[in-house]
């Protein structure tokens, strides 16, 4: 369990604590606020456009994150914050002293902090990037998973270990990838992860239904999780002692949500017209409401539990007191204090010039000290202010240090050979797995692989047999031990080096994010290797593009793809995956042919998880057997493979005619070169390992005049110059052919691009690259067509 040793300040009372939390929640509230209108109403605006903010979204989050933040929260403990509470996040940065004006006041602007949290470009502290809602709500089981392998390892003292913190929003709890993480996470037995939603029944376009809050309980409990419901602030739990109390208290409980939030939003009058309407057969309680003047009266009614710091610290010890994962649903009010709190259309509402002016007066804020740390608080609730500030274990907290690679990757002499028999990419991508399973050292111990129930038919099944999976308590395999002949040992063990997750590719993406984030997140570096079917890379597309986005570093090995994976049905075939692996940033897409290729790429993107520039990397596979090329690994080949194409046949001086392909349609190309031969002989044939290496560098080259980098010329160019101005080039992928046929602009040559542009018929290859048009045939057509 995670060392909780330094809870509760040991010097500070408990109600200077309270009164310090109060006091700094005070300033989030305000510098949240502020931060928001300076970028929208002081800031010039050079384009006129909308800056925007959710002034409303922080209001509901302070107290709880001043809680946390400045209380229970250990350096170790890693959070996600709610994307659009982000202001809050950097204002309790800035009262730390770990984040500048310059920075606040540049919000949503160049180079200042980022709209929502951002590992990569605050300059804060952010241990899971946020902005599309539930991502950062799943991350946090998958990282505690992460935490959990490393404790069983025996390389993290439990002392070292932390909690795993989501601070969501009720209305992401409606994202699916929450509920698939739920599952995965129970299947795991994951521990120290705590899910804080703020309950403020608003989304962003209106009062959200309050039907689904009655089963979230049994949802949660049902995964084995503790489900903390922070209802009523202290206050209220008082008056409901009062006679009449209990009465108010099951109004409150029947009142629906979109109620509640109009009567928040129009004060204490409106709320003692209807409770005195609602509640004239109950005159103790009408006499409890007649104790309170309207402002007190509004006060009672939206001081709920998320927004009263005993009710808070009282869940949050609770919370600490067992590693059994938490949904807390603290009830708040979203804007609460702000001039739109609980108006149903407040999610992006912006207060005027004149609101802001009222409220920097309410909390005594003197004009022109908007940015002072500490403004309008009194000595007295400053000095509490900062003891609180001094004794939290999250001034201890730092930005970790993403620098010193540590690990070496074996050099291509030392990598597994897959072979030169007739094999598939994918074949030859499982038996380096394998190989690398053979070996024992530091590299190979850091590898750590997943994948969504597809283990065994992509291949990985080698590599599971040898390295095992992993679980916190070891199992043998029953179907070995009963001695029943399998070639799968799917042995558990606390040093297993798989993760087997249940088929949701969402999850696949966020687990890979978790890994590929163990170096910054545990100063541990994982080799991550997923595997996943081509198609369904689309299923998880947003969470790949979170991971790629906070640079997590992972290897995604998808296999079968296109049209080659024949008889596994039309619906599988891929095609538009090439352009998702072109247009994704951080993540790197090759799509070899043969296995020597597979072997020199895949080494390359164990090599960039690890270089501090480097990415993460997707290989294409296919299961498709080819003949293999007899020819030997030079330095010079595994560079141009590297460089994402080289002359498999180089073309003579000015040739009016290459072909130049794409993975698994080698074969294809190569029958068509071969019948070309004696009609152009002088023809050549261009081998692509990577589409997106070749048009990165083309276009870094494109624009390199402009950016200083004057002289440098793309490798395709330097390729295709030594075919004739005009040339034809058949491009041939099995995939979109808008992939390749961009190759036309490098020079200005002329293209017939071949590829798949529908889906969905099954059939064998000879009838199905018949039906594409991407058999020999084709390309020799698209040829004379060129030539003509
Ligand atoms: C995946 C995704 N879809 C839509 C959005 C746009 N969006 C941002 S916040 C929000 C509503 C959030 O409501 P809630 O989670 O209750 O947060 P609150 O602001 O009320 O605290 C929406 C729809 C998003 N950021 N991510
Ligand atoms: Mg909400």
């Amino acid at each position: 369990m995670p060392d909780t040793s330094t809870r509760i300040g040991s010097r500070l009372s408990r109600t200077d604590l309270i009164e310090g939390l109060d006091a700094l929640e005070q300033r989030l509230l305000w510098l949240a606020s502020w931060t928001i209108h300076n970028a929208n109403h002081i800031r010039p605006s050079r384009d006129g456009l909308k800056v925007g903010g959710h002034q409303a979204s922080c209001a509901s989050m302070t107290t709880l994150m001043a809680a946390l933040y400045f209380h229970v929260l250990r350096p170790k403990d890693r959070v996600a914050v709610k994307p659009h509470a982000s202001p809050v996040l950097h204002a309790v940065e800035y009262l730390y002293g770990r984040q500048s004006q310059d920075q606040l006041e540049r919000f949503r602007g160049y180079g200042g902090m980022q709209s929502y949290p951002s590992r990569t470009k605050d300059q804060i502290r952010v241990d899971f990037s946020t902005g599309s809602v539930g991502l950062g709500v799943a991350v946090t089981a998958f990282a505690s998973l992460v935490q959990d392998m490393w404790l069983a390892r025996g390389e993290m003292e439990a002392n070292e270990s932390g909690r795993f913190i989501s601070l969501l929003g009720d209305a992401e709890l409606d994202e699916g990838n929450i509920y698939e993480a739920l599952i995965e996470a129970y299947k795991h037995d994951i521990r120290n992860t705590w899910w804080i939603v703020d309950y403020n029944r608003q989304s962003l376009d209106a009062t959200t239904s309050e039907k689904m809050f009655d089963r979230f309980d049994d949802i949660f409990e049902t995964a084995g999780w503790d489900v903390l419901t922070l209802k009523y602030g202290a206050r209220q739990r008082a008056a409901f002692k009062k006679p009449g109390g209990a009465r108010l208290r099951k109004w409150i409980d029947d009142c629906p949500n979109d109620l509640y939030a109009a009567l928040t939003y129009e004060g204490g009058a409106a709320w003692r017209r209807r409770l005195s309407k609602d509640l004239k057969r109950s005159p103790k309680t009408l006499e409890l409401l007649e104790t309170y003047d309207d402002e007190t009266l509004a006060n009672l009614m939206t001081e709920l539990g998320g927004h009263c710091l005993v009710t808070l610290l009282d869940a949050f010890d609770q919370a600490a007191a067992s590693e059994t994962p938490k949904l807390i649903i603290a009830y708040t009010t979203k804007g609460r204090r702000l001039p739109f709190q609980g108006h149903k259309d407040n999610h992006s509402g912006l207060m005027t010039p004149t609101q802001i002016a009222e409220l920097r007066e309410k909390m005594g804020i003197a004009d022109g000290d908007e940015w002072m740390p500490f403004a309008g608080l009194t000595p007295t609730r400053i000095d509490k202010a900062k003891r609180v500030l001094e004794e939290a274990p999250w001034q201890a907290s730092r930005k970790e240090d993403r620098s010193a690679p540590s690990v070496l990757v074996p050099s291509l002499s030392d990598f597994p050979d897959p072979g030169r028999g007739k094999s598939s990419t994918q074949v030859a991508f499982g038996k380096i797995m394998n190989d690398l399973a053979r070996e024992e050292s530091d590299f190979v111990s850091r590898i750590v692989t997943t994948s969504p129930d597809v283990t065994v038919s992509t291949n990985l099944g080698g590599f599971v047999n040898r390295k095992g999976l992993f679980s916190r308590s070891a199992s043998e395999d029953v179907f070995k031990k009963r001695k029943i002949a399998s070639p799968q040992i799917w042995a558990h063990s606390p040093k297993g080096q798989h993760i087997e997750l249940g088929i949701a590719e969402n999850n696949l993406f966020l687990m890979l994010t978790a890994l590929g984030l163990s170096k910054d997140l545990f100063d541990q570096r994982i080799f991550p290797v997923g595997t996943v079917y081509d198609p369904f890379i689309a299923r998880g597309l947003d969470a790949l593009n979170y991971a790629c986005y906070q640079d997590a570093r992972f290897i995604l090995a998808a296999t079968p793809s296109g049209v080659t994976l024949s008889p596994e049905g039309g619906a599988h075939q891929s095609l538009s995956s090439p352009l998702i692996g072109m247009g994704q940033p951080g993540l790197t897409y090759w799509e070899p042919a043969y296995s020597d290729e597979v072997r020199v790429i895949l080494r390359e993107a164990f090599d960039a998880v690890e270089r501090i520039e480097g990415g993460s990397s997707y290989l294409r596979l296919s299961t498709r057997q080819i003949e293999q090329v007899d020819r030997d690994m030079s330095v010079a080949l595994a560079d141009d493979i590297l460089n994402g194409a080289y002359w498999a046949t180089p073309p003579k001086e000015g040739a009016p005619l290459a072909i130049a392909y794409c993975g698994a349609l080698a074969p294809e190309a190569r029958d068509a070169f071969e019948q070309l031969q004696d009609d152009v002989p002088s023809a050549g044939l261009l081998a692509i390992t990577s589409p997106d290496v070749l048009h990165r560098d083309w276009m870094a080259a494109s624009r390199s005049p402009w950016t200083g980098e004057t002289g440098r010329i793309s490798h395709i160019e330097q390729l295709l110059t030594q075919l004739a101005p005009g040339a034809g080039l058949v491009t041939l992928i099995d995939g979109a052919p808008s992939t390749l046929s961009w190759l036309g602009s490098v020079n200005g040559q002329r293209v017939r691009a071949l590829g798949t542009e529908r889906f969905g018929q099954t059939g064998d290859l000879p009838d199905t690259f018949a039906e594409h048009r991407l058999d020999a045939s084709a390309i020799l057509d698209a040829a004379a067509s060129l030539l003509a």
